[in-house]
């Protein structure tokens, strides 16, 4: 960054200016995908413009996906993201895909407990009178991207403490021979709100897919009520359709 080029007249508003040149730095790999920027008040020293411009300028590539700010870490160039192409139609698990990729695996988990289910819950899981829902709910990260946001329910008779999930449901499912053998998916389109947008690193409103999955085991019995929120920008589904008979 250097202090030279900014001008009053005539090329614009200064905070589109140092915008157009961060957004240059980022698209010729000065900037490289993960590249940390400097403190608001380092870059306002060094390019001589005000703090207010220099954020202003930084909030504009934040809400159009350039830049991702991490609370307390700073402000980095936005990783990216290369599209992966999913079977509609095999019943496997975020870890199984991502590994079958040969891609590492990590989820943060937003939280994971025991609750009082909601409507939705007790239909979804045919849950009874008095029954308890235990909930999983993780941001899915693969290759340090943010991929999705998954929300899972189970009747705590499958999970009867969130705690034994450490990194993979469907493999602590297995152990328990609870793992789904049939599912029912629901895709479906939607913006991303103001936090999961945060979550998954891209601006509010980008467009994602929110796709609920209910698992059954063989016996009929419904094992997961899970709904998923995925990046627009990172997957391409796919699904072999036959002629009728
Ligand atoms: C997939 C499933 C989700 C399942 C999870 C288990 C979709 C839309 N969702 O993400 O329903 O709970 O895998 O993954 O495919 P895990 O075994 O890695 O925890």
């Amino acid at each position: 960054f250097s202090a030279a080029g900014f001008d009053d007249a005539g090329s614009g508003p200064l905070y589109l200016q140092l915008q157009k040149r961060l957004a240059e730095a980022i698209s010729s790999g000065r900037l490289a995908a993960g590249d940390s920027l400097p403190a608001e008040r380092d870059m306002a020293s060094m390019t001589g413009l005000s703090r207010v411009t220099v954020r202003k300028a930084v909030q504009a590539l934040v809400a159009n996906g350039q830049l991702v700010q991490r609370r307390g870490s700073g402000t980095f160039v936005a990783p990216k993201v290369e599209r992966l192409e999913q079977a509609l139609s095999l019943l496997t698990s975020f870890t199984e895909d991502m590994a079958r990729r040969g891609k590492s695996v990590e989820s943060v988990w937003l939280s994971r407990q025991i609750a009082t289910p909601s409507p939705e819950e007790v239909m979804a899981l045919g849950l009874g009178i008095g029954d308890r829902v235990a909930r999983l709910e993780r941001v899915r990260r693969s290759d340090d991207v943010p991929l999705a946001i998954e929300r899972a329910s189970l009747s705590t008779a499958t999970l009867p403490d969130p705690a034994l999930v450490e990194t993979s449901l469907y493999a602590m499912l297995e152990s328990r021979g609870l793992r789904p053998v049939r599912a029912v998916q629901r895709i479906s389109a939607a913006n991303l709100s103001g936090r999961d947008a945060e979550l998954l690193g891209v601006p509010v409103g980008a467009a994602g897919l929110r796709i609920e999955r209910i698992g059954y085991l063989p016996s009929g019995r419904v094992v997961e009520f899970t709904r998923s929120l995925y990046r627009g920008d990172a997957y391409d589904f796919t699904v072999e359709l036959t002629l009728s008979p």
